[in-house]
């Protein structure tokens, strides 16, 4: 059940709501009934804050998305005011996107609250160990969604039910992406694709960062170091490559550059005297669109449609919480050493000041008006989500994107997904991505990844091939890294590590049978891919203690190693399982299993059947001819799926996809189609049955 309440005078929309018809909207006193009491008032500086009184104090608290921290996240105070901060330390808060929905969880009690405000929020889930938590908004009023369900899965559903369903990604975009920032030109690109094919190393996906521009300026190619870029394109598509390209929202300021003199002194952000609002960014003095105008959002489309009429495949939208190095105010009180900086001088500006302005200012809130009229402090936290919803609808209507984004909000997941942002190229950065990615799943966003190998620092093999053992699990498996690092393409690091690298690379495209169906079945039923261990297993009172280990849909369970020299780990199974590297079975319980440098212990459930083919260079649009099904049947029965679509239209919305139940019992195998909805092709499966005594193959055609 959802029921809403609002407090104050709400005066601004995050649009993150898209259904709100089972929505029961109650009062205030209505807290009264399921907490042990609440108090709302008007404080000073123009803040309203509510305090609830748990009634169970003692329960756990899971959601908020990418923010770093613990996993549960119990007794501390967080901000919502979305930022763009490159050391994610464990303390760092805010961060780049903004999810204020949380799940609660005691035995008997359960509830999630979504706090739908798309300005300055604070949310303090009981810091003082007293069973209390408050919101606190600067503003005119908010609205808050309370749901009650005694599961997990039936908050998480009720929420995307609230905030719209997940939008489905290509299928080529579960291949491995290549990324960093930057390839340079377009020699070096083609060559990076060259080296991939000539070693045999399976890629889908090489992405542009923000070089491949003229001068930064967003909608443009540099002439100079991508003269040919159509001939580039056409190349790497012949080669079987997909290309995603960066857009930042600053628009350089030049004379007769079409992108500026068509938004200036009508498309962009405000300051307080009326003018268009200035930063520095890359390009240097820069203005930014304001998407949260349909009109402004449209505009901005047409643009991203020329360039995916001209052969880009994907966007990632960067810096767009908004990252600004310096606004003409910080240029006022410089010292007199410093007056002759500009805007014009981009990053050295940052440089010069000692400072990045995002982060020391904690983003512009006050300097910055909208077309409408509203403070940009009442909507900054949507900035990034109106900007990939203006992105989103650039592309042709039936065509699956590769989309994501940096800085969210609520509700993104219509419209593509996100990336958790400059990680380091650190160990404690393995454990805080897997925490992140299944935390982001939690608020309901199923397309996610982070930089594999980390963005920032320099990566070490062994880190590295750790790094790619997880990301091989992810729904987006791409490896990027910052400029001035060491390179991290697999090839950057001696052969023996290169082959341990290109064999996880493959290993990646043997799953996509089962990781897709899984991701597509979630899509349909929202359920996300990656999830941690108490989503499926709730009854299990440890689960929802294991925060290092994580199930991608309900069969696999992946335990990486997140330390450095280590060959062990201890591994939690929350049911009997195989043990997927060893081809052995696992009871129940903790075990201590092996896991040298070349595996990543992971976990086939017991009674599950999955799906697994050849690798392939590249992928196309369906799975290999012939498949594997490993069934896992201790006991002689298990059951399993396969999901089969065109992987590149929304045509999976009408039905056109088709669903087998696999049921294995005792020797024998039933098929039973669940939809036909598409043209299924007949593919040779070899059976796989690991049973308690014995492991039987044999072939059959469907
Ligand atoms: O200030 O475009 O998170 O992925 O490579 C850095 C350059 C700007 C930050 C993104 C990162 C990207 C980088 N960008």
């Amino acid at each position: 059940m959802i029921y809403k309440i609002t407090y104050g005078v709400p005066d601004v929309s995050s649009e993150a709501i898209v259904n709100e018809k089972k929505v029961k909207v109650v009062f205030l006193e209505f807290l009264n009934k399921i907490f042990d009491g609440y108090s709302f008032e008007k404080l000073d500086g123009g803040f309203l804050e509510l305090k609830i009184s748990l009634k169970e104090k003692t329960g756990y608290y899971f959601g908020f998305g990418d923010k770093v921290g613990p996993f549960n996240r119990k007794g501390r105070k967080y901000v919502f005011w979305n930022t763009d901060d490159f050391t994610h330390h464990p303390g760092a808060d805010p961060l780049y996107k903004s999810f204020p929905f949380f799940i609660y969880i005691t035995k008997n009690f359960k509830f999630g609250v979504f706090t739908d405000y798309p300005g300055f929020m604070e949310i303090d889930l009981d810091s003082e160990g007293i069973g209390e938590i408050s919101f606190r908004i600067k503003g005119e009023g908010f609205n808050q969604y309370i749901i009650l369900e005694d599961n997990v899965k039936r908050i998480l559903k009720n929420y995307l039910y609230l905030t719209g369903k997940n939008v489905a990604f290509p299928f080529w975009s579960f291949g491995y992406q290549q990324s960093r920032w930057s390839y340079f030109t377009q020699d070096e690109v083609l060559k990076v694709a060259e080296e991939f094919r000539e070693r045999g190393i399976p890629c889908d996906v090489i992405w542009l960062d923000i070089d491949y521009m003229d001068k930064y300026k967003v909608f443009t190619w540099s002439q100079e170091n991508f003269p040919n870029h159509r001939e580039m394109l056409k190349k790497l598509h012949d080669m079987g490559f997909k290309v995603s390209a960066i857009l930042d929202p600053g628009v350089k300021v030049e004379k007769g550059y079409d992108v500026f003199e068509e938004a200036k002194e009508k498309y962009f952000l405000r300051d307080k005297t009326g003018k268009d609002f200035e930063g520095a960014v890359w390009p240097g003095r820069v203005r930014f669109p304001d998407f949260s105008e349909r009109k402004v959002r449209s505009w901005w489309g047409k643009k991203v449609k020329k360039l995916f009429d001209g052969g880009i495949d994907g966007f990632w939208n960067d810096m767009n919480e908004i990252a600004i190095f310096a606004s003409e105010k910080d240029l006022e009180n410089v010292s007199e050493k410093l007056k002759c900086l500009k805007l014009e001088d981009g990053i050295k500006v940052a440089g010069a000041l000692g400072e990045i302005g995002e982060i020391k200012k904690k983003g512009r809130g006050d300097e910055i008006i909208h077309l409408s009229g509203k403070e940009h402090y009442k909507l900054k936290n949507i900035y990034g989500f109106n900007m990939i919803r203006a992105t989103f609808g650039g592309f042709p209507k039936n065509k699956r994107k590769l989309l994501i984004t940096r800085s969210a909000y609520s509700g993104v997941q219509r419209y593509g997904g996100v990336w958790t942002g400059d990680n380091h190229s650190w160990w404690e950065h393995i454990l805080l991505e897997m925490q992140r990615i299944n935390s982001l799943s939690l608020v309901g966003v199923f397309n996610t990844g982070f930089d594999v190998g980390g963005f920032g620092g320099n990566v070490s093999p062994e880190l590295m091939i750790r790094f790619m053992q997880l990301g091989l699990f992810m729904p987006l498996f791409r490896n990027h890294s910052a400029i001035g690092t060491r390179r991290q393409e697999p090839w950057s690091f001696a052969k023996e590590y290169e082959d341990v690298m290109k064999k996880i690379i493959k290993y990646r495209y043997e799953l996509i049978p089962y990781l897709y169906t899984k991701y597509m079945m979630g899509i349909l039923n929202d359920t996300p891919l990656v999830v941690p261990m108490f989503y499926h297993f709730e009854k299990d009172e440890l689960s929802y203690q294991i925060f290092d280990e994580f199930l991608v849909g309900r069969d696999l369970l992946v335990a990486p190693v997140y330390n450095p020299g280590v060959n062990k780990r201890m591994v939690y199974l929350p049911k009997r399982a195989l043990d997927f590297n060893e081809k052995n079975f696992l009871k129940k319980g903790w075990h201590l299993v092996d896991a040298p440098l070349d595996k990543v212990p992971h976990f086939v459930l017991d009674g599950s059947i999955i799906f697994t083919q050849k690798p392939v260079e590249y992928l196309k649009n369906s799975y290999n001819e012939e498949l594997t099904a490993h069934i896992v049947a201790f006991n002689d029965r298990a059951i399993g799926y396969l999901y089969e679509d065109d992987g590149e239209s929304y045509n999976y919305k009408k039905g056109m996809y088709n669903i087998y139940k696999i049921v294995y019992d005792k020797g024998k195998v039933n098929i039973l189609p669940r939809k036909n909805g598409y043209v299924h092709k007949k593919r040779n499966i070899r059976f796989k049955v690991y049973t308690k005594t014995s492991l039987k193959e044999f072939d059959m055609e469907f």
